[in-house]
């Protein structure tokens, strides 16, 4: 294909010039535009967890920041302030719910402690909300200030490029700025995925955009999706009170170790969480009486009909870079709209020398919180602060808020068996009670640790998995660990603090390949 082209260009010397400077446009008006004055030394389009981290970073090396953020309405009409997914309608209400849950569970196991609580204790839907809400404006206006404090530009607007260097910003009210930059970030994140394919689904079903923002209690709930925020939004909605069924079409927590995310399950389904299996949507309508009558499909291909009043829809996001006019520009996307990084040496770096990704829209990378901030720091560090480091994404510790709450750092034991064979592998595992569960006689059935390491005592440690009460809080310290390379040994000499769950993670000694029962009896 490409002789002939080639052959007639150096025939017609003005189709080949032609033909050379459409192949090389966007490096032409990348070496033009560099000649020019620039307003700003870095324009941040999203304002969430990696895009403020970025830019107040950056204005902290005395640079020349403006970041934009504007938050179109869910289909549902919801819209909320400054900060991104997490703080809106993320970590934050997500956590702070789960906690008035994890309340709702105390509350029944204090009376095993001696408390005199009435026989029927309801949650408040409006007042949770209200308090939640609130919270999460307060939050809203601390990143304001914030912004303000550290000399970042807030432009509470839809940002978009116009060419490489020039970001084109619009407000509310339609009213249009152009911004010159020498550098941009990327960062806004993604949305909730509404299925249009599902007749009734768009109308009716809301996401993890809406049910935070909720002025009337939910009812009656179906959480489809076996994804982690629908894990975490049935174990709440549960918690809280209200029938709550989880539709999932194939297995839960696909990225986890498969393991643990059945015990998590397990446990959901022991605490009042109903879960249908194998089945999938196949259409919604609002009755008369104003309520939901979905249609599904079973596993044997029967079609079954249930009334609900909320369908929350959990089955993954989507990068919102449709509209940024990234492919005019020269950045290159995956078929998800993600922006692809890790040009010119550079793992936040688009195929744009100077415009770079953070966070969620980057292609391949964990999306978490935390992750969208340190590598929107550590890359303000590098673009203005003489810095080299880069971010590392491995060994990220996360942890899935369900009611039993499952933290984890590194491998799955799936993954680890995939990449070292199971000859290399040793797997310590406990079934533990943990001592809260003991007055109340809470089911501990689901309660179990497993660590997953390289044969022999000085074999790094791969994998650490924790399903149990606060396991987010005892994950973090052993991800530490973990990013200095702990081995079995150092491990296993570690000595516990006594009475804990955590102390159970040194006193691993069964294997796996041992055969032996691994419930952990005595101290
Ligand atoms: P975002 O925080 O999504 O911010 C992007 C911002 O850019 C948004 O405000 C958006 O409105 C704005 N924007 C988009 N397009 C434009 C544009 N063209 N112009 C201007 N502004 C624009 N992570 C955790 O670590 N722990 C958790 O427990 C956790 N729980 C979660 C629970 C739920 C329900 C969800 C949905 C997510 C959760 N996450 C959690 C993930 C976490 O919220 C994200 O990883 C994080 O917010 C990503 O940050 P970001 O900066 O990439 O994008
Ligand atoms: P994920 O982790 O992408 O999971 C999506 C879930 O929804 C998963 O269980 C899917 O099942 C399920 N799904 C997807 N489409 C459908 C339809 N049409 N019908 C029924 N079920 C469906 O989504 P999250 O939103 O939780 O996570 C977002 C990101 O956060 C994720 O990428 C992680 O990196 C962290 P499947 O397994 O495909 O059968």
């Amino acid at each position: 294909m490409s002789a002939p082209m080639a052959i007639g260009c150096r025939k017609h010397p003005r189709l080949f010039s032609k033909h050379i400077l459409h192949k090389y446009r966007h490096l032409l008006r990348y070496l033009s535009n560099s000649q020019k004055e620039r307003e700003y030394d870095l324009v941040v389009i999203g304002g969430g967890s990696g895009g403020l981290a970025c830019s107040k970073e950056a204005a902290q090396l005395g640079k020349k920041v403006a970041v934009l953020d504007y938050v179109s309405p869910s289909p549902h009409g919801t819209q909320w302030g400054l900060g991104g997914t997490c703080v809106n309608v993320g970590c934050i209400p997500k956590k702070l719910m789960h906690q008035a849950a994890l309340l709702g569970h105390s509350i029944q196991d204090s009376r095993s402690y001696g408390w005199d609580v009435p026989e029927s204790v309801n949650n408040d839907w409006e007042k949770m909300c209200g308090a939640v809400q609130n919270y999460v404006k307060s939050l809203n206006w601390g990143h304001r200030v914030q912004l303000k404090d550290k000399n970042v530009e807030y432009l509470n607007a839809l940002g978009s490029f116009a060419d490489q260097h020039t970001i084109r910003a619009v407000d509310s009210k339609g009213q249009e700025r152009s911004l010159t930059t020498e550098h941009a970030v990327i960062a806004v994140g993604g949305r909730p995925t509404l299925p249009t394919q599902i007749p009734g689904m768009v109308e009716h079903a809301i996401t993890s955009d809406d049910i935070f923002w909720m002025k009337k209690p939910p009812g009656k709930t179906l959480v489809v999706g076996g994804s982690y925020i629908a894990l975490e939004s049935a174990g709440f909605l549960t918690g809280l009170g209200f029938d709550t069924t989880v539709m999932v079409r194939s297995i839960c927590l696909r990225m986890f170790d498969q393991q643990l995310a059945n015990l998590v399950t397990d446990y959901m389904e022991n605490n009042g969480t109903r879960f249908l299996k194998q089945c999938i949507p196949l259409g919604v309508v609002k009755n008369g009486e104003g309520k939901l009558e979905v249609t599904y499909q079973d596993g044997n291909g029967n079609q079954i009909q249930e009334t609900f009043d909320t369908i929350l829809m959990a089955i993954g996001r989507y990068s919102v870079t449709g509209k940024l006019n990234l492919q005019q520009i020269g950045v290159v996307t995956d078929d998800v709209g993600k922006v692809v990084g890790g040009h010119g040496g550079d793992l936040e770096r688009s195929s744009v020398p100077h415009i770079f990704a953070i966070g969620d829209v980057l292609h391949g990378r964990p999306e978490l919180t935390p992750v969208a901030i340190k590598a929107g720091k550590l890359l303000a560090h590098r673009l203005f602060g003489g810095a080299q480091a880069q971010m590392d994404y491995d060994k990220v510790a996360t942890t899935v808020f369900t009611p039993l709450e499952y933290g984890v750092v590194g491998l799955s034991e799936e993954e680890a068996l995939a990449t070292y064979g199971e000859s290399d592998i040793e797997v310590y595992h406990a079934y533990y009670v943990p001592l809260e569960f003991t007055l109340p006689g809470r089911d501990a059935t689901q309660c179990y640790i497993k660590v997953i390491c390289q044969k022999g005592e000085d074999g790094s440690v791969l994998g650490i998995h924790l399903t149990g009460p606060n396991a987010g809080e005892i994950i973090q310290g052993f991800s530490v660990a973990m990013g200095c390379g702990v081995t079995w040994r150092q491990l296993s000499s570690s000595i516990g603090i006594h009475p804990t769950t955590a102390e159970e993670l040194v006193k691993l000694h069964i294997t796996k390949s041992s055969g032996e029962d691994p419930a952990v009896t005595g101290c």
